[in-house]
């Protein structure tokens, strides 16, 4: 099948393209979002069949929460093999999301809680509306986050407050989530996804290797010892100037074409 008709089967997500913005929507709204096998291959599925023309995405929920984590009806069934298994392939499609050709923003509302936070953490940027709130009910259902979490919460909000959320059931609201790093953006209830959406644009405006220095150089040079991560900066850095594309915008720039950086 070419690309966009196998996007158009796949019934739990809800997929639309504007111009190079591509949003993602969860659509399981009568579990609230609760990932199941189907819905982890679906969003897979969707991320390696983007179109050539996106250039940015947004991925959201459906009705009243964004994501209620794994579909817990999946687990009771599972051995100790199947549940290594189960984390491996969702540990795939979350690599998928963070290391996706094109950035990522996670539009939250309602309930961002267990393996819908490890999602919302995948995302480079994250936005959120006054209805939001974190949570990680692992440590209540008696398991342990499996889906990237613990490798990329703390680097959002850091160790203790994931041990905090974990030993303890404690739940974020929005504006404890921005405060902590977990979002970037808190906006009123409903209007997440528009402001999502409006950030993916401008997104898309930029040069494409400045965006995949971005998402692909920037979270590696982060883990890496400082003089490693210089140097890969410096090479980066070197490859994104070589471009055609820096070189038309430092041009604009210098022929006063382009706008100055102003307060927004
Ligand atoms: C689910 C799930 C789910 C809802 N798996 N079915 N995640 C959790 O521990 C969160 C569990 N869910 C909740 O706490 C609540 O459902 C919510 C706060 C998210 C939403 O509450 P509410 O009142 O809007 O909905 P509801 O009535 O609780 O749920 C509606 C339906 O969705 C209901 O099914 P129904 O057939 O009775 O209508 C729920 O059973 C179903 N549902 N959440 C299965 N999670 C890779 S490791 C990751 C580990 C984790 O993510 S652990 C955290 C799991």
């Amino acid at each position: 099948l070419p690309a966009s008709g196998l996007l158009a089967q796949l019934d739990l997500l809800r997929i639309e393209h504007a111009g190079a913005v591509t949003h993602l929507c969860l659509n399981r709204p009568a579990k609230r979002n609760a990932i199941n096998e189907e819905l982890m291959r679906q969003l897979h599925t969707a991320l390696l069949n983007l179109p050539a023309s996106t250039k940015a995405l947004v991925i959201s929920g459906e009705g009243s929460h964004f994501c209620a984590g794994l579909d817990l009806s999946d687990l009771s069934e599972r051995s100790v093999a199947e549940g290594v298994l189960h984390s491996r392939g969702w540990h795939v499609v979350m690599d998928a999301i963070q290391f996706c050709r094109a950035p990522v923003v996670a539009a939250l509302h309602g309930a961002v809680v267990g393996g819908g936070l490890e999602l919302a953490a995948a995302a480079h940027i994250r936005v959120a509306d006054e209805t939001a709130y974190f949570g990680l009910p692992e440590g209540q259902r008696g398991i342990f986050v499996g889906g990237g979490g613990s490798a990329r919460i703390p680097r959002l909000a850091g160790v203790a407050c994931m041990t905090d959320m974990m030993l303890t059931g404690r739940v974020l609201d929005a504006n404890e989530g921005e405060r902590r790093g977990m979002v970037q953006y808190v906006v009123p209830a409903g209007q997440a996804v528009t402001k999502a959406i409006a950030l993916a644009g401008r997104i898309a405006q930029n040069a494409p290797l400045s965006n995949f220095a971005v998402t692909q150089a920037l979270p590696r040079i982060a883990d890496l010892p400082q003089a490693d991560g210089l140097f890969v900066e410096s090479l980066m850095a070197a490859i994104a100037q070589g471009d055609e594309a820096a070189k038309e915008r430092l041009q604009d720039f210098l022929q006063k074409r382009t706008p100055k950086v102003v307060k927004s």
